[in-house]
């Protein structure tokens, strides 16, 4: 008598008493092997084995249970981000995997992401119920392989880049099963993609725009008399207490319209009090900041783009800080009253008591702190006092921006004896 289970035909006819029992250990092996098939066939078509993508170190294995396997007419592609394959450290990117071959129509895919040490790197995200992430998170793939969908398939799902900047090169290791929808594992036929994308680290520009009371020549323009007498540093003057800044930022030669240096401070959008980068920038007439390299804005280095409050300091003015953090990078320029327009009172933290208001909606930052304490007082008055008369230069006494130290300076400086900056900036 002969059984057929599947593409097993089993026969026990003839068979002599003393083999049965070696009869019953065959049949029993044939059974096993037969339902162990048949649940890894479903398994897999539930959820794809890890490890299979092709990815260094680990095997080409799908073709070791799906037949032919190989030699087929179809293919599989990974598409990242609309075919831009460059990313940015924390960002979510649509990727989809499509596999296909004419005649099959039942679909299956696996998928890693390996940084160029070949590790596991970013976060998957299922966007459909056609795909899972599985094997400790660290893969992709179908779940419950679609079924009649005739030529060809799309999974889409996102990908979470890592958070941090520098992982560099990422390539997407792909498995795809372009299958006939037997129920079984064999018509199937297996392809194989990789696809490299490139990291791009942005550049964190801010564009910030200040007044300083002092260097007002007009209403709304400052003067540009020490950087045309000559008297500006060429390397940026912050390397002193109490800055302590030691850039290496350094001008050959000063655009026209240069007020002065200026130091920026990107603080940490959760703490505040917690500086993530600095950078000397110059400061121009009409109040916006260009790099020393000659770049408009600001931009820092050693940082990731996010959001930041922004701090403005000055050596002989209170410096300010913005009233809320600012997405950076910050676009091509600052429009005027936007949050990065540190002439608006609103813009500034305690902005109606830092800010002075000339009355034509232009508040600019207050002068006179000579010994950059964060406190206009009667120590900044004695240092002005012994600063009398000497050459012209580039001074901190110097409120007024003309070279020389002299009454006029004073007579600005008197009226903001007592103002403070936030303690913050202090
Ligand atoms: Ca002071
Ligand atoms: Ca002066």
């Amino acid at each position: 008598m002969c059984l057929i289970v599947n593409q097993y035909i089993l026969c026990c006819l003839f068979i002599k008493p003393m083999k049965i029992k070696i009869a019953l250990l065959a049949l029993l092996l044939l059974l096993f092997s037969f339902f162990k098939n048949a649940d890894y066939a479903n398994s897999s078509s539930g959820t794809p084995p890890a490890n299979m993508t092709g990815a260094p170190g680990t095997g080409n294995a799908c073709t070791s249970c799906h037949s032919p396997g190989t030699g087929g007419s179809g293919a599989v592609v990974v598409t990242f981000n609309g075919g831009v394959n460059q990313y940015v450290a924390g960002q979510t990117y649509n990727m989809s995997v499509t596999v296909s071959q004419t005649g099959q129509k039942r679909w299956g895919f696996s998928m890693v992401a390996r940084n160029s040490a070949n590790q596991n790197t970013g976060t998957w995200i299922p966007t459909n119920i056609d795909s899972k992430v599985y094997s400790s998170s660290t893969h992709i793939g179908h779940k419950n392989a679609p079924n009649n969908m005739p030529d060809t398939y799309t999974f889409n799902f996102s990908w979470i880049a890592p958070a941090t900047a520098g992982t560099g090169n990422v390539t997407f290791y792909a498995v795809g099963n372009a299958a006939n929808g037997n129920n079984n594992s064999t018509g199937d036929y297996i392809y194989y993609h990789t696809l490299t994308i490139a990291e791009v680290v942005p550049q964190p520009t801010v564009h910030i725009k200040v007044m300083l009371q002092g260097a007002m020549e007009t209403d709304t323009t400052m003067t540009a008399y020490l950087n045309t007498a000559g008297f500006l540093p060429q390397q940026q003057p912050f390397n002193m207490p109490p800055w302590n800044y030691n850039g290496s930022e350094e001008v050959q030669i000063f655009p026209e319209n240069a007020t002065d240096w200026v130091l920026l401070e990107a603080r940490n959008a959760a703490n505040d009090t917690v500086i993530a980068a600095r950078k000397a920038a110059l400061l121009l007439t009409n109040g916006f900041l260009q790099d020393a390299n000659g770049n408009a804005g600001v931009t820092f280095t050693g940082i990731a783009a996010g959001n930041y409050y922004i701090a403005v300091k000055h050596r002989n003015h209170l410096p300010v800080i913005t009233q809320a953090p600012l997405t950076l990078p910050a676009g091509s320029n600052c429009p005027p009253g936007a949050p990065c327009d540190l002439t608006v009172a609103a813009n500034v933290r305690y902005g109606n008591n830092q800010l002075i208001d000339l009355g034509n909606n232009t508040g600019v930052m207050p002068c006179g702190d000579f010994d950059h304490n964060g406190a206009i007082t009667y120590a900044d008055y004695n240092q002005w006092k012994t600063a009398i008369s000497i050459l012209p230069a580039y001074l901190p006494e110097d409120i007024n921006f003309d070279g020389q130290v002299n009454l006029s300076d004073f007579t600005t400086f008197r009226t903001n004896l007592g103002r403070l900056a936030p303690q913050l900036l202090r």
